[in-house]
């Protein structure tokens, strides 16, 4: 059985990278005819100080790109982490799963804590152990994600796995099988898009913390601004190559191709197929108008939808019904399973 889970923090600044990598992928799983669970991460959000007023519009503008995009709130379950406590309860039980050593070894947490690394939060050193929770929860399977979430996922199977062995003897007991209790999930990587890069740094991947907001396209950018940030988009001096073999070395031009690939459902090389030998000033005309054919509707859409609170309130509210009748039963399995007493 086909279970999809992936995640999109409400911290800001939805961008192209978290469309491409992530939702976009979200809705071809949807319409693959799988069971998938969509998860606003209020809970990874908070592992950052976030004001408590922004935060609540944040959660909502990322619901609402959720639906713009495609996600139907019928077939998929959309909802906010904070409003299904199986999330919480289970990340306590695998802190006591997860070994420090393999937290210490989580390059995101480098990353964000900075060189202040005494003065990070605890939940933004455990975040990772949270993230696991939210995927087993619900015993996904397959989780679409972009790639800088490819570490996060290699713990979350670690973790399924230590489970499966620390618990064998009870699961078994418990009348759960050989195959152990959690499933060892398969992250779903790749596309043209798995790691959209920085518009003004072909080094670094486009982020919504980036300060720089020529960095990233928002999904709430109009068609000027969309315009304005491709076309000042960094690049080298060369005509684009004909082959994909040839942006090599070019990470600019690379990032370019790559998000116009993703946009118009192909592959690089036969974006290169067609504008091979291009200037950067005439492929990026082309990347702006396919832009803005994509994106502008969502950004209506998106607009709409964050007009009227209360609907997006009715959708999150009608998805933790839904995923908490899945998450409430494996939560009961894994406390009879660790030795909980429960109340009946
Ligand atoms: N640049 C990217 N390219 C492809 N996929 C990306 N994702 C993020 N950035 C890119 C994917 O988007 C999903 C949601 O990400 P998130 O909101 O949970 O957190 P993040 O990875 O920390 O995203 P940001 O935008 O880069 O935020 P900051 O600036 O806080 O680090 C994930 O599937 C992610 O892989």
């Amino acid at each position: 059985n086909e279970l999809v889970f992936s995640g999109v923090q409400p911290t800001g600044n939805l961008h192209l990278g978290n469309y491409l990598g992530a939702i976009k992928r979200f809705v071809e799983m949807q319409n693959r005819d799988a069971q998938c669970l969509y998860c606003v991460v209020d809970m990874h959000a908070i592992t950052l100080w976030q004001d408590p007023q922004a935060l609540r519009g944040q959660i909502r503008e990322v619901t609402a790109a959720f639906l713009a995009a495609g996600i139907d709130p019928r077939r998929s379950i959309v909802f906010n982490q904070s409003q299904v406590p199986a999330h919480a309860e289970l990340a306590w039980i695998f802190n006591c799963v997860a070994r420090i050593g393999w937290l210490n070894r989580m390059t995101q947490f480098k990353d964000k804590a900075g060189k202040d690394r005494e003065n990070a939060s605890v939940g933004l050193y455990a975040y990772p152990v949270l993230m696991a929770a939210d995927i087993l929860a619900y015993r996904a399977t397959h989780v679409p994600v972009g790639e800088d979430q490819k570490q996060h996922l290699e713990l979350t199977r670690d973790i399924a796995q230590k489970f499966n062995t620390d618990f064998a003897g009870s699961i078994m007991a418990h009348g759960h099988g050989e195959d152990g209790f959690f499933p060892v999930t398969e992250p779903l990587i790749g596309g043209p898009a798995a790691r959209v890069m920085s518009l003004r740094d072909g080094a670094k991947k486009m982020s919504k913390s980036d300060a720089s907001d020529n960095s990233r396209i928002n999904l709430t950018d109009d068609q000027d601004l969309i315009a304005q940030k491709v076309r000042k988009a960094k690049t080298d001096p060369d005509p684009l190559p004909s082959e994909a073999e040839g942006l090599k070395g070019r990470p600019e031009a690379d990032n370019l191709v790559g998000i116009y690939a993703a946009l118009a459902e192909t592959t690089r090389e036969a974006v290169l197929a067609q504008y091979g030998g291009a200037q950067f000033s005439a492929f990026k005309g082309a990347l702006v108008d396919l832009a803005v054919e994509k994106l502008s509707p969502i950004n209506a859409e998106m607009k709409r939808l964050t007009a009227d609170p209360g609907h997006i309130d009715a959708v999150l509210a009608d998805g933790a019904a839904r995923a908490e009748a899945i998450a409430a039963p494996t939560l009961d399995a894994v406390k009879d399973i660790v030795g909980f007493v429960r109340r009946t």
